[in-house]
C-alpha cells in the first residue's frame, strides 16, 4: 500500500568543505537552524555528519552527545547519526556513536569504491554494528549504495535478526562513483530485490549529484520515501549552486504532493520505522 511521504533530510555529509560551500551547515547553530526550518518544511528525519571548530568531519563523542541532546530540544525530528563518518574514520570511532544514544543510526551493508576512495565496511563490522543496535534500542537505517548490498541485508537478518522494533527499512544511495548508478531501472531493480527481505520492508533513495531528480521521481512512483540534502547534492540545476538544505527539501516535498504522496509528520514517520 502506498502511504504518504518519509523525507530525510541530510544536510552536511563528510566529503564537501565549507570552504568551497559556504551554504553546507557545520556548526551545531547552522544545524539546528537548518533541522528547524526543513522540519517546518516536512522532513521527518535527520541525518547527521558533524565537523569540528576547523569544519573537518568528526566522531567527537561529545560533540555527539551535545548535537543529538540539541536537536531533540529544538525540534521533533528523528535523530539518526551517521556511523558511516568519513572514509578515513576508524571502525572503533564508527561503533562508538552509538554511545550518543541516536534515535536511528546508518549501518551500510558492504564495502564500496567511493571516487577515488574506499568506503570500508567488512562483514564482521557490519555484524557489529547491527547486534550492538539491537542491545541499544537503536533503529537502524541499512544504507545500500550497491545491490549486492541487499543481499549482505538477507544474511545479516537472517542470521543475526531482525533490528530493534522489528521493521526494515533501508536507503538507496545511488550515483556514487564506484557504486550503483542512480537510474530508474537501477531502482525498479534495487525495490524488486526487497521481495527477499521480510514482508513490509520500506526504502528511501537519494541520487548523489546530477542523478538526485530522476532517483526522487522514480523513487516517488515506485512507492519508496526519498532523502535530500547537501550530503548528497550542491548543484540545484545546471550552473546553480544550492543555496540550502531548505531548497532541496521544499522541492522534495513539491514532488510527494504532486505525486500525491504528502510527506509525513514525524509522528507518522515513528510509526512507520518502529520508533
Ligand atoms: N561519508 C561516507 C563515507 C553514512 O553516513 O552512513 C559514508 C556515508 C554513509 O555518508
Ligand atoms: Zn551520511
Amino acid at each position: 500500500m502506498t502511504t504518504g511521504t518519509l523525507i530525510t533530510v541530510a544536510p552536511t555529509g563528510a566529503e564537501s568543505a565549507k570552504a568551497e560551500v559556504p551554504a553546507l551547515p557545520v556548526t551545531l547553530d547552522e544545524l539546528l537552524l537548518t533541522a528547524k526550518e526543513c522540519e517546518a518544511l516536512g522532513a521527518a528525519v535527520i541525518h547527521v555528519h558533524i565537523r569540528d571548530d576547523e569544519a573537518r568531519p568528526t566522531l567527537d563523542p561529545g560533540r555527539l552527545r551535545e548535537t543529538v541532546a540539541a536537536l531533540r530540544e529544538a525540534t521533533d525530528l528523528i535523530v539518526q547519526l551517521s556511523t558511516g563518518g568519513a572514509v578515513t574514520d576508524p571502525e572503533a570511532a564508527r561503533l562508538a556513536v552509538l554511545d550518543a544514544a541516536p534515535d536511528m543510526a546508518s549501518c551500510t551493508m558492504g564495502t564500496v569504491n567511493f571516487g577515488d576512495d574506499v568506503f570500508l565496511n567488512r562483514w564482521e563490522f557490519v555484524v557489529d554494528l547491527h547486534t550492538r543496535m539491537q542491545e541499544r534500542g537503536v533503529v537502524p537505517e541499512y544504507e545500500i549504495f550497491d545491490l549486492g548490498h541487499l543481499t549482505a541485508l538477507q544474511r545479516l537478518l537472517g542470521k543475526h535478526g531482525l533490528p530493534h522494533g522489528g521493521h526494515v527499512h533501508v536507503d538507496f544511495v545511488m550515483g556514487v562513483p564506484g557504486g550503483m548508478p542512480g537510474t530508474t531501472a537501477t531502482l525498479v531493480a534495487a525495490a524488486q530485490m526487497l521481495r527477499d527481505l521480510p514482508e513490509g520492508t520500506t526504502f528511501s533513495a537519494t541520487g548523489i549529484g546530477r542523478s538526485t531528480l530522476p532517483v526522487l521521481l522514480a523513487s516517488l512512483s515506485a512507492g519508496g520515501h526519498l532523502r535530500v540534502g547537501m550530503e548528497d547534492t550542491v548543484t540545484y540545476a545546471k550552473g546553480r549552486p544550492v543555496e540550502s538544505n531548505m531548497q532541496l527539501v521544499a522541492r522534495a516535498v513539491g514532488f510527494a504532493q504532486l505525486a500525491q504522496r504528502p510527506p509525513l509528520t514525524t509522528a507518522e514517520a515513528r510509526d512507520l520505522l518502529g520508533l
